[in-house]
């Protein structure tokens, strides 16, 4: 068939691809990393091939998920798979797409909120993998390599252990490739030099009043206090965090950013993926860990794998972390534990299914707070794409299909969705102009994928967007009234940094999306997973929204890179300590 590898074959046989030695399928490491290689020696690096690509309408290989495997979308023995599909609906053909589908978005388009992650298992398989020996042997696994399982990875390496990261995607990054907005830190060095007086105490109570205080308040501590730390960390890794803003429900300026206006997630997960592969920590993707096992002891002893190209296997461990990420994209978890949010469109990443929280609860973790489900305001209108808060933070205004502002725009999430769910339409449109246009890099992103209104006079926005002009120019007049008083005497609204008044004015069509899951596997403050009778269960960490706690009934905007940073590396280190002491 028309395959990639059918092509390459007729260059000179599987060799071309594969080391002569490994051309069967079962001898192809999962993470794909030889291939890759192969790929860039004829092809050029990731930079070289989004060169080559720069004319396409979207540049495929200069998207935000970063330097990724060739094979994570060319795929050589099976249908090419356009990644960034898994969010968007690119119409865009890929070399070697077979002849009755020859566009990738038939093949990868997802529907808003529809959990697909195929995670079927093969009992037979899983049985003889349980019943045969450990195939490798390591002190940490850390599963899922998002922000946390890398930040749990590295520093459990440096602690001394020896540490194998799995991921189950085709590449690494998992939701946090998507987190948009920023890190909430308090006593940064960015805050000083910005005048900002925040203290631990207004972040921690910041936090509690947003999780309607019902979060574990220990945990909170650590979240405030290790902040900083976090950010010096990612620095010294390589990261830039220099810009500085507010997030809803904050009372200061504490969500850091990079410099650039380019979004949190994508930069410290490229940050992470570099120091990863400098430090020898090895990220493993295509590999899937379907069992968690403990011994008689009730103690961690192994993992069960699933790999792409090795099928099964057991691999023994001293301590798991885990770190896989949240259920927002599980359909059937949500509509079980949030019945109200059944069927809502969802901002999270494919692999946000859940499965490490139901691995863990098989084995009597205890779960917390697991009906507590965020819904972000501001999604794209029937769309995946988070429209980030970082816009309401730089200055946009929400109104309702008429062109009324109907809530403070940086309330909490849970306020502002409830909001916009009360409007008959139960959709909102963000309203902003040039300045914002400029200042937010992101803002271009979203113009780049067509959801901008445009126009050059208010009146000229509000026929684009169906509104009553009179009404929005009145909005608008008000608004920028109330921020020249300092006041907003409509909804009391603290910051607002930027009048609307240059033209051109934008407007983007949102509605709220699953964003978070608050609740997930009970934690200590040293990251151990706690039993149904608060016992840790020894060797087995978490961190990040795998677990619940830090949030409440509601996470602030910010708190989430900063759970994977803080407790991802606390979870590494006592992982490594436990294994190093067995
Ligand atoms: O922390 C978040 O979820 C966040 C800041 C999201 C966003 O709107 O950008």
């Amino acid at each position: 068939g028309a395959d990639l590898a059918s092509f390459h074959s007729k260059m000179g046989g599987c060799a071309v691809c594969h080391d002569t030695n490994t051309v069967t399928a079962a001898a192809v490491p999962d993470d794909e990393r030889d291939l890759n290689a192969k790929c860039n020696t004829c092809h050029g690096g990731y930079k070289a091939l989004a060169e080559k690509s720069k004319n396409l309408p979207f540049n495929p290989h200069a998207s935000h998920l970063g330097n990724i495997n060739c094979t994570s979308c060319h795929k050589a023995h099976e249908e090419p798979k356009l990644a960034c599909n898994d969010c968007h609906s690119f119409d865009m053909k890929m070399p070697f797409a077979s002849k009755t589908d020859k566009s990738a978005k038939a093949t990868d388009a997802r529907k808003a909120g529809e959990g697909s992650w195929d995670e079927r298992i093969d009992e037979k398989a899983l049985a003889a993998a349980l019943a045969a020996p450990a195939r490798e042997t390591v002190d940490v696994v850390v599963i899922g390599a998002g922000s946390t399982g890398y930040n749990a990875a590295i520093s459990a390496k440096r602690a001394g252990a020896n540490v194998l990261l799995l991921e189950k995607h085709a590449f690494s990054g998992g939701n946090s490739m998507l987190a948009a907005g920023g890190y909430n830190a308090v006593g940064t060095k960015q805050q000083a030099k910005k005048g900002v007086h925040d203290t631990v105490e207004s972040f921690i109570a910041d936090t509690m009043k947003g999780g309607r205080g019902k979060n574990d308040p220990e945990l909170v501590r650590i979240l405030a206090e290790e902040s900083a730390a976090g950010i010096e960390w990612l620095e010294s890794l390589g990261a830039n965090m220099d810009d500085l803003k507010r997030s809803g429900g904050a009372a200061h300026d504490r969500t850091h950013r990079p410099a650039d206006g380019s979004s949190v997630g994508p930069h410290i997960i490229d940050v992470l993926r570099a120091a990863a592969e400098k430090e020898g920590v090895p990220a493993r993707v295509n590999s899937r860990v379907v069992k968690i096992n403990l011994d008689a002891d009730h103690k961690i002893e192994s993992v069960i794998v699933h790999g792409k190209h090795s099928g099964y296997y057991k691999l023994a461990a001293k301590a798991v972390v885990l770190a896989t990420g949240g259920f927002g994209m599980n359909n059937e978890m949500v509509s079980f534990y949030r019945p109200t949010f059944k069927g809502m469109t969802s901002s999270n990443n494919v692999t946000s299914t859940g499965d490490g929280l139901r691995m863990a609860l098989d084995i009597g973790a205890s779960a917390t707070d697991i009906d507590w489900v965020q819904a972000h305001p501001t999604v794209g209108k029937e769309s995946r794409i988070l429209i980030s808060e970082t816009v309401r933070g730089v200055g946009a205004v929400m109104v309702n299909v008429k062109g009324e502002r109907f809530v403070n725009e940086l309330t909490t999430r849970d306020r502002a969705s409830d909001a916009i769910l009360a409007q008959p339409e139960r959709s909102a449109w963000l309203v902003f102009d040039s300045q914002l246009y400029k200042k937010a890099k992101m803002v271009r992103g979203y113009d780049h994928l067509g959801m901008l209104r445009k126009a050059d006079t208010v009146e000229g926005l509000a026929k684009a967007m169906g509104a009553d002009p009179k009404t929005l120019e009145k909005t608008l007049a008000d608004y920028n009234a109330y921020r020249a008083a300092g006041k907003d005497e409509a909804f009391g609204r603290a910051d607002m940094p930027l009048s609307i008044d240059k033209a051109p004015f934008y407007a983007v069509a949102v509605a709220p999306g699953i964003h978070h899951t608050m609740g997930g596997v009970a934690i200590s403050t040293e990251s151990e997973v706690l039993d149904i009778q608060s016992r840790p269960i020894p060797g087995l960490y978490a961190a990040g929204e795998v677990t619940g706690g830090v949030h409440g009934f509601n996470r602030l905007g910010g708190n989430a890179v900063a759970d994977t940073v803080v407790f991802g590396r606390r979870a590494g280190e006592h992982a490594a300590k436990y294994a190093l002491s067995k």
